[in-house]
């Protein structure tokens, strides 16, 4: 059973506001620049560009045309059904608003979607997001799906992620649940057999992508409804975090975020933005900043023991060390320990300025791959993270020695790993 993914949700918003500006390093083109534009057009049928097709670049529009004729096309020849949108365990607000507009969509065809996620909203800012907009995302664990008849859904969608991110993806494959549409901008994480695919990882949030689709006529957005307004809100907040508050944003999300910004509520997106840490939040960073260590501009932090509510805590403290003057990339982790379930898992996340270095590279390199052929973690542009399951070591904590004694096991090993590709001269691995 792999109820915790191998990959962690990558997407936070920097704990400072004053993040370090960079450029973006150069990406796989995977536009399609051979396509003749106006065969695309031709075979986009009844989808437009509303908004004015001349404000998008050209090769970007044309996908999305041809992109969201294809979506036009499926979800008409799924009128009636009933879909799940599966999300990372631990949803960002980019999955959340994507999910969202997904929903909104499919509503038009009488697709009845729903968005579930298995773990928890731990950031406040997702938690207020989901309040503050009445976003119709529901929390799902693993037990509870296995109870829910699986039968009555048609298809299920992956939004933000390709299902490696999600504990759910196995148990609804094994129902038998055919995956209808994937639409993410990670890069590609292996073989998928979907209906509709639409992944690129040139493209800085999947909020964008969807913004794109709403654009081009699959939901004209319209400010007298309310809905619209508070899903145009969290596709902005989703957009803006997953592109650093727009600092590693091209041309289009800037795009798209003008796009939004004819619908969106900025009050609202204050509102969300005004969501506080909680207090074991905050002393989780206060643990990273005590215990970092700092080598070669690599910050590493084991902060021991989490609580699974807060282990959001983690991303948000490595975006906190990687402020750090001198400090290009920040690790932090942690054992996060789900009470309910008695499971344990080493959780980890990566945060880098340096243009040079794939964080999904360097965590494919440093933590390698589990029994079944899959990798512990993986990554984005300038960030990342992992999860190890503890599996037979989880649990007995309440004998102390024993968690400090595990605690400082997984600890050392992590760091000797970290610390192998952070010094070259140990191993010639480098991340230039
Ligand atoms: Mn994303």
């Amino acid at each position: 059973m792999q109820f915790h993914s191998s990959l962690t949700q990558f997407e936070r918003l920097p704990l400072t506001t004053d993040p370090t500006p960079e450029a973006n390093p150069d990406e796989v083109d995977i536009d399609k620049e051979s396509l003749d534009a106006s065969l695309i057009r031709q075979s986009a049928g009844t989808i437009t560009s509303t908004e004015g097709g001349n404000s998008l670049g050209q090769r970007a529009n044309s996908v999305t045309l041809q992109k969201s004729e294809e979506l036009r096309q499926l979800m008409l020849a799924h009128c009636h059904d009933r879909q799940l949108i599966i999300l990372q365990d631990f949803p960002d607000p980019d999955a959340l608003s994507s999910a969202w507009a997904y929903l909104l969509i499919a509503q038009q065809y009488d697709i009845k979607c729903e968005i579930v996620y298995a773990g928890t909203l731990s950031h406040q800012e997702n938690i207020a997001l989901v309040k503050l907009t009445g976003l119709p995302a529901i929390r799902c664990s693993l037990p509870n799906l296995k109870t829910k008849d699986l039968s009555s859904y048609q298809g299920y969608v992956l939004i933000d992620n390709q299902g490696t991110t999600s504990g759910l993806v196995p148990v609804v494959q094994q129902a038998g649940i055919p995956l209808m549409a994937v639409i993410d901008h990670h890069n590609l994480q292996g073989d998928l057999k979907s209906e509709f695919v639409d992944i690129r990882p040139a493209v800085r949030a999947t909020a964008t992508i969807f913004t794109q689709y709403l654009q081009a006529g699959l939901l004209p957005l319209d400010s007298s409804i309310n809905q619209h307004v508070k899903c145009a809100t969290a596709l902005m907040h989703g957009l803006r975090s997953d592109t650093n508050l727009l600092m590693q944003a091209k041309e289009e999300d800037f795009m798209a975020a003008g796009y939004l910004s004819r619908f969106y509520d900025a009050q609202l997106l204050n509102a969300i933005l005004q969501a506080n840490r909680s207090k074991r939040v905050m002393d989780v960073i206060e643990r990273s900043l005590k215990n970092r260590i700092v080598q070669n501009n690599f910050s590493i932090a084991g902060v021991g023991y989490l609580r699974y509510d807060d282990r959001d805590a983690i991303p948000q403290a490595a975006d906190f060390l990687v402020t750090e003057e001198n400090v290009h990339t920040a690790l932090v982790y942690g054992i996060v320990h789900d009470e309910d379930e008695e499971l344990e898992v080493v959780v980890g996340s990566l945060r880098t300025t340096k243009l040079t270095l794939d964080p999904d590279e360097f965590i494919k390199e440093a933590f390698g791959q589990d029994s079944s052929g899959r990798f512990f973690g993986g990554g984005r542009t300038s960030a990342g993270g992992f999860e190890i399951p503890m599996g037979f070591l989880s649990g007995s904590n309440e004998n102390s020695a024993y968690a400090k004694m595990k605690w400082e096991v997984f600890d050392t090993q992590i760091k000797q790993k970290l610390l192998r590709l952070v010094n070259p001269k140990d191993n010639p691995i480098q991340s230039e």
